[in-house]
């Protein structure tokens, strides 16, 4: 018996709002966020003026293809605060996410930008089933991923009970689990199968825990069967990205069919990777949003680099907004472990900082006891070798330190010989990613 009130939310009613209602509004939003972008940010007013386009191009809803696409390089290129298009007394909160050398991506949000991001997020524990009186362990890292905050105030504007667990501490996590009677948890889902396992041999099975809220890594429906038969809890799929905002831009619903993405606020597209373009409803492509609300940082047609494909038919949960396939691949190299975005070329980056190592390696995924490890494999030249064994010992850990500064977790560094490591002519692929599910 559910003793609580129903779990409709009074902001959720914008998930329901009939189509004709939803694509005026996005109309609307676009057409704000193109002239908000073209006043305030020169990359992107450069780039209409190439196209000879001006915001009045904007016309319907159909025209945002004539419009250009911002990618993550840009956001590199304009490092740190290039594509703000809010002044800097404004902007109330900064986050970062990788980008694709030692640098990272920053990303800005006005008190406008935050309280739409708790909105969605709101709408997102929503559709799980949650409501006040829920007490929410929430164990996405805090700090500059967006996961720790982005859920927090979420769950705080939800009116639940949010406990800031941050990542890791597997033992004290078991104990909160338990003591505080929590009724559902935020993690990536390869944490949490860690989690449980955990709970399971220690024979402290969590007894309240009704919902997972996971993501911000791929996952399968047999790692989801996987989780629900272990935890006897409902297990949903939600996404977002620091450039569009964080967790909340879409989530499943009960029926599991796909993720809805918040569409008042985020428009999708999917495009052919290779030709840009546009995709119809049911056909695989990339995965392209544009914000229609963010103030600090818009972003038009931002190239995600996710797979997915847009749902033609409506959903039975009554939702008007669309839904897109859960994303199981991306249309770059990058990869992502123990929660964290890894470029290759962020690697590269770090190890042709230490003199003595090849730019010759290769990347190991493996999992162990549900927790992902990465070990790196390095040439070394050859008057490495030929020295002592210490001099190899330092250099392993000039380019384990190297790395970890870069990418920000540990790795297991292996060096090994020249020329042992395969190479190609085209484009390589150095990750290879032997953890199941
Ligand atoms: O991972 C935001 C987030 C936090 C989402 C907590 C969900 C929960 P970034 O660090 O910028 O942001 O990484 C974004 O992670 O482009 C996807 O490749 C991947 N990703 C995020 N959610 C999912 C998911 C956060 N549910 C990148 N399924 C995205 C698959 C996901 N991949």
């Amino acid at each position: 018996m559910n003793e609580y009130p129903s779990p409709f939310h009074p902001a959720s009613a914008a998930d329901y709002l009939p189509l004709t209602q939803l694509r005026q509004l996005q109309l609307q939003r676009l057409q704000a966020a193109v002239t908000r972008s073209y006043e305030y940010v020169p990359l992107f007013r450069e780039r209409m003026r190439e196209r000879e386009l001006t915001p009045a191009a904007v016309a319907g809803l159909t025209d945002i293809a004539k419009l250009p696409f911002t990618c993550k390089n840009d956001l590199r290129d304009t490092y740190p605060f290039g594509l703000f298009a809010s002044p800097m007394d404004e902007i109330i909160r900064l986050h970062a996410s990788s980008g694709t050398t030692g640098k990272p991506i920053v990303v800005a949000y006005t008190q406008q930008d935050i309280d739409i991001w708790s909105q969605v997020m709101v709408r997102s524990f929503a559709a799980c089933g949650l409501h006040r009186g829920d007490i929410i362990q929430n164990a996405y890292g805090y700090g500059l991923f967006t996961g720790g905050l982005g859920a927090h105030y979420g769950a705080e504007a939800l009116g639940a009970t949010v406990i800031p667990a941050s990542g890791g501490n597997t033992e004290r996590q078991i104990m909160i689990l338990n003591d505080f009677a929590v009724t559902a948890i935020c993690c990536t889902p390869s944490y949490f199968l860690h989690l449980i396992e955990r709970a399971v041999e220690l024979n402290l099975k969590p007894r309240h825990l009704r919902v997972g809220v996971f993501g911000a890594e791929p996952w399968t429906d047999a790692m989801r069967q996987r989780i629900e038969s272990i935890a006897g809890i409902q297990a949903f799929d939600i996404y977002g990205l620091s450039e569009i905002t964080g967790p909340g831009v879409g989530i499943e619903c009960p029926y599991h069919r796909g993720l809805h993405i918040f569409e008042d606020h985020f428009y999708p597209e999917i495009i052919h990777p290779d030709t840009c373009e546009v995709l119809p409803d049911g056909v695989e492509g990339e995965l392209v949003l544009t914000t229609l609300s963010k103030q600090a940082m818009p972003m038009i047609r931002y190239r995600t680099r996710d797979m997915s494909l847009l749902y033609a038919e409506p959903c039975p949960c009554g939702r008007t907004i669309r839904r897109i396939r859960r994303i199981n691949r991306r249309s770059d190299d990058m990869f992502i472990i123990r929660g964290v975005n890894v470029f290759p070329s962020q690697i590269e980056s770090a190890l042709l900082q230490v003199d003595g190592a090849l730019p010759h390696y290769a990347i190991i995924l493996t999992r162990d006891k549900g927790l992902d490890e990465m070990e790196i494999r390095i040439e070394v030249s050859s008057d490495v070798i030929s020295d002592k064994v210490r001099a190899v010992e330092q250099l392993r850990t000039r380019l384990s330190h190297a790395i970890e500064h870069t990418i920000g977790i540990r790795s297991r560094v292996t060096l090994v010989g020249p020329r042992t490591l395969a190479r190609s002519e085209g484009k390589l692929n150095r990750v290879q990613d032997l953890r199941e599910g």
